[in-house]
């Protein structure tokens, strides 16, 4: 199965990542070398856009005070003019295919207005990379899948290291070293856990967690509703007690992606679901006490593991798509590129 194959491929290809980073992002580097820009924005559609939202998160979590600020937007709201953007911003442009239609056009727009613009994306010879000044080109990664599940988690992780390079932050080495390895952990932890639940029992799921783990539960939503057409939500943690609560039932699997700062607040929350009926499954470096664990072996509470926490809600998309006798390679209403 194409899908899955290319989730169990992933191990592979952030080690590709991480071996050719500074071949991958010369050009980029090069490019704003002894640049002051205003701000750097990241700018997707789909996935993409969850993306953008989650490496935007890392810049600004990362940056001293004194240094611009990160945004980031969908390709509509910046193609069709819904957001304006300081001419003296870098915009970096995500975009697998490097096709889609609004992404490629906002960065033509951007590209018209005088910003400095940056493509991330897996295609050479793409849009993309001809409107773009420079381009990020991760051509070892050759999806044939509609859903994006490697070329999320490789694009997310070039640019989330870019991020670290550009603001000479000093983990950069061992971030490099330490993603590929914990992928490969992550993945078989996934894997053992969920196989250890009864798929066919949950029919909605809820993906809780903050600022970059909200970036990746909202690509965990993508990734089980593009393939199993289940019901799903993601709030922040503590949001979940402001009326989404209402809705849990004994068919509630809900994956907890805690952060150590609140810690203690979203085990409370973990027993409150399992109390209400539901079952949940707590996702992060640290263990949580009485609830199933799978453990995201990081040393840092930088949130940069955010992208490899999307890894069991691609799993649990695709295993429960297979429960219900769907295909996941070929997933309902979609097609692999949306072009207006
Ligand atoms: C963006 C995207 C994908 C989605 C589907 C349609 O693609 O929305 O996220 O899974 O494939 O296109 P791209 O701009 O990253 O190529």
């Amino acid at each position: 199965m194409l899908t899955l194959d290319e989730i169990n491929a992933q191990p592979d290809k952030l080690l590709t990542v991480g071996e050719r980073f500074s071949e991958l992002t010369k050009e980029a580097l090069d490019f704003l070398k002894g640049t002051d820009f205003s701000e750097i924005d990241f700018v997707g559609c789909g996935t993409s856009y969850n993306l953008a939202m989650g490496v935007s998160m890392q810049f600004n979590r990362i940056r001293k005070k004194k240094e611009p600020v990160s945004n980031f937007f969908s390709g509509s709201e910046v193609a069709f003019g819904l957001r304006d953007i300081d001419k003296d911003a870098v915009v970096v442009g995500i975009s697998r295919s490097g096709e889609s239609t609004e992404t490629v056009l906002a960065m033509r727009r951007c590209k018209e207005a005088g910003i400095k613009t940056i493509g991330i994306t897996c295609e050479s010879d793409s849009s993309i990379t001809k409107v773009c000044d420079v381009n990020v080109v991760l051509d070892f990664v050759n999806e044939k899948s509609v859903v994006m599940t490697q070329s999320f988690t490789a694009m997310a992780f070039v640019a989330s290291a870019l991020v670290r390079k550009l603001l000479g932050d000093s983990t950069l080495q061992g971030y490099l070293q330490i993603i590929p390895e914990s992928c490969e952990s992550v993945l078989e932890e996934s894997q053992k856990v969920i196989e250890r639940l009864n798929i066919k029992a949950y029919e909605h799921f809820v993906f809780l967690g903050y600022e970059e783990y909200y970036a990746a539960a909202l690509e965990g939503v993508t990734k089980v509703m593009e393939t199993s057409l289940c019901e799903v939500d993601a709030f922040q943690t503590m949001e979940y007690r402001h009326g989404p609560k209402s809705k849990v039932t004994q068919k509630t699997l809900a994956l907890i992606l805690s952060n150590s700062m609140l810690k203690e607040e979203e085990e409370k929350m973990a027993s409150e679901i399992e109390k209400l009926g539901g079952k949940a499954v707590n996702v992060s470096d640290k263990q949580m006490n009485n609830i199933l664990n799978v453990i995201v072996p990081y040393n840092s509470d930088d949130f940069g593991d955010w992208f490899l926490r999307v890894i069991p809600m691609q799993i649990l998309g695709v295993k429960k798509a297979i429960s219900k006798g769907l295909n996941p390679d070929e997933p309902k209403n979609l097609t692999k590129v949306v072009k207006l």
